[in-house]
């Protein structure tokens, strides 16, 4: 297994490389785009979104068939916004909506609603996956806010699984996700016993009448 860590990755512009290491170079190759801005969100501003997001947030803790067993998800989830019917809780809250319209700018898309992941300690965890929700979005865009705790974030190739590349996200860092990236690559966020704290991730999504 080949893991590369990027403990020191900086920000990065939009759409110029994919996940770029200190020195610059691409470190994702292939068809997809994943990229990496570092403190997008100023700490005092990070803080104050955590603090609207922990005080309004009605978490759901979902339950899902794996083979023959039903297990719990090991994390908390919640929808805000324009997405799954059955699944969203009510409209985004303003700071969040603000956030929003900054990552529309940035990104030139939009986006119709956010999914917050809430890992409550280094036990939660999100396995090996793509985000391919909204099958007629064949390259969507996903701008991923992570506020508390850092966690690392692998990517890996689907066509080559061994090579895993390994970020750490702290409070306020950005990734997006676009091109093919959900074609290409899969992610996840693996269980770590050392972290204790609280990590909410926040991930922007696109609506299914978006093309
Ligand atoms: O928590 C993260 O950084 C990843 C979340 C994720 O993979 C997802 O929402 O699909």
């Amino acid at each position: 297994m080949n893991v590369r860590r990027l403990r020191g990755a900086r920000e990065v512009p939009l759409f110029s490389s994919l996940l770029v290491d200190p020195d610059g170079e691409a470190v994702v190759p292939g068809d997809g785009d994943i990229r990496l801005l570092r403190g997008w969100l100023a700490s005092d501003r990070a803080d104050a979104l955590l603090a609207t997001v922990r005080a309004t947030t009605v978490w759901r803790r979902e339950r899902r068939k794996m083979y023959d067993r039903v297990v719990d998800v090991p994390r908390e989830q919640a929808w805000y916004g324009d997405g799954p019917p059955d699944l969203v809780a009510g409209p985004m809250h303003d700071h969040v909506a603000r956030v929003r319209t900054a990552l529309e700018a940035l990104t030139g898309v939009r986006f119709a609603y956010v999914l917050f992941n809430r890992y409550r300690d280094g036990n939660d965890s999100v396995a090996w996956h793509n985000d391919r929700e909204v099958a007629h979005i064949p390259r969507p865009v996903i701008a991923s806010l992570t506020l508390g705790a850092t966690r690392a974030f692998d990517v890996r190739e689907r066509m080559n699984p061994r090579r895993i590349v390994s970020v750490d996200l702290d409070h306020g860092d950005l990734l997006v996700m676009s091109g093919a990236a959900q074609a290409t690559y899969e992610h996840r966020v693996a269980k770590d016993p050392r972290r204790v704290g609280e990590r909410i991730n926040l991930t922007f999504r696109q609506h299914e009448s978006e093309r």
